[in-house]
């Protein structure tokens, strides 16, 4: 609505003037002031996923599509989040975006936005439970079914194999712990070993989503053992690192005869190693959340209905379907 004043006062302003081809001289309130000022505040800059959701959400929140967008990077440090957060406060924005870190330690600083009358909209990782009514909207993943995707992709992919009833020894990579995606990914695979007694999790390590920290701890639990059959990844990053520090201890990643490796984001790089071979199964999950941002925005700023809870669409890929063709009409 503001922006739509903002160009009716503009076109009255060419008109009323007579100047043609001249710039009118802007009204009063005519410029930055019809701009939806929105505060975001991003988590960092770990992995591919995150840079592509940061140059999404900066695309689309744009000042060609009425946005003044503020934008503060956390470098991996909750703090920074609450301290940008209580920044975009005091300057009375006129929205507040944020990918939470974690799920917990959020209630303060929200329910600050909140007293100050300023709408959140959570991106990609979720709040926890008690704290659904300090934000305004959620526009993001179903982590969960990520997980349950690659879970039943192995499961049916060891059943062709003939191997439903071997020993599957499994190397557990996860994300950033207490992240959404972390513990939407980890369940499924922990229920799964729940379901299948000759699954056993040998290794259970944190990789934080980088590619740095997951070579790491790859290779430590290389010098323990190198009795793998599959390695899952909570995201490319984590995956890539694996498979560097596995291939250097001689280790083949290859679903037909070598150690099965399963990952989540589905980025650019990561689909490539998925039609090399080398991760077997690669869930999408899409960081383009900008323009749900924008509708979920532009409603609010016409008062009219909008959803609270948007899941963005996202699909899967696996060594034996993916195309060039596939990895090359993608937008990251
Ligand atoms: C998922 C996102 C995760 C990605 C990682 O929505 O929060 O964080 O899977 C990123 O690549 O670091």
């Amino acid at each position: 609505m503001k922006k739509l004043l903002a160009v009716v006062l503009c076109l009255a302003t060419v008109f009323f003037c007579g100047c043609s081809g001249e710039d009118p001289h802007p009204l009063p309130g005519s410029s930055e002031d019809n701009l939806i000022v929105v505060g975001f505040s991003q988590v960092g800059a770990e992995s591919e996923w995150r840079v592509a959701n940061t140059e999404n959400i900066k695309s689309v929140l744009s000042e060609e599509n009425g946005y003044m967008l503020i934008f503060d990077d956390a470098r991996q440090e909750q703090e920074n989040q609450i301290r940008a957060i209580r920044m975009f406060i005091q300057q009375d924005v006129d929205y507040i975006v944020f990918s939470p870190k974690v799920e917990t330690g959020w209630n303060s600083i929200l329910l600050e936005a909140k007293e100050a009358g300023i709408p959140v909209i959570a991106i990609d990782r979720y709040i926890e439970q008690q704290g659904e009514y300090l934000y305004t909207a959620y526009i993001g993943s179903d982590f969960y079914k990520e997980g349950e995707i690659a879970v039943k992709w192995l499961e049916d992919f060891l059943e062709k194999q003939g191997r439903a009833e071997e020993p599957i020894r499994i190397v557990h990579i996860q994300g950033t712990i207490g992240s959404t995606p972390q513990l939407g990914r980890t369940v499924p695979l922990e229920k799964a070993t729940e379901r299948h007694p000759n699954w056993e999790i040998t290794a259970q390590e944190c990789g934080d989503f980088t590619k740095a920290k997951a070579y790491e701890v790859m290779s430590s639990i290389l010098e323990r053992t190198k009795d793998i059959d599959v390695v899952y990844c909570e995201n490319d990053g984590e995956a890539l690192g694996a498979i560097d520090a596995m291939e250097e201890a001689g280790l083949k990643c290859n679903p037909e005869d070598g150690v099965i490796v399963i990952s989540f984001d589905a980025t650019r790089l990561g689909l490539e190693y998925t039609l090399a071979g080398k991760i077997a199964l690669n869930v999408e999950c899409n960081p383009l959340q900008g323009p749900y941002v924008d509708k979920v925005i532009k409603k609010l700023e016409r008062s009219e209905y909008y959803d609270r809870i948007s899941y963005v669409d996202e699909t899967y890929f696996d060594y034996q379907t993916i195309t060039r063709e596939m990895i090359d009409s993608r937008e990251y």
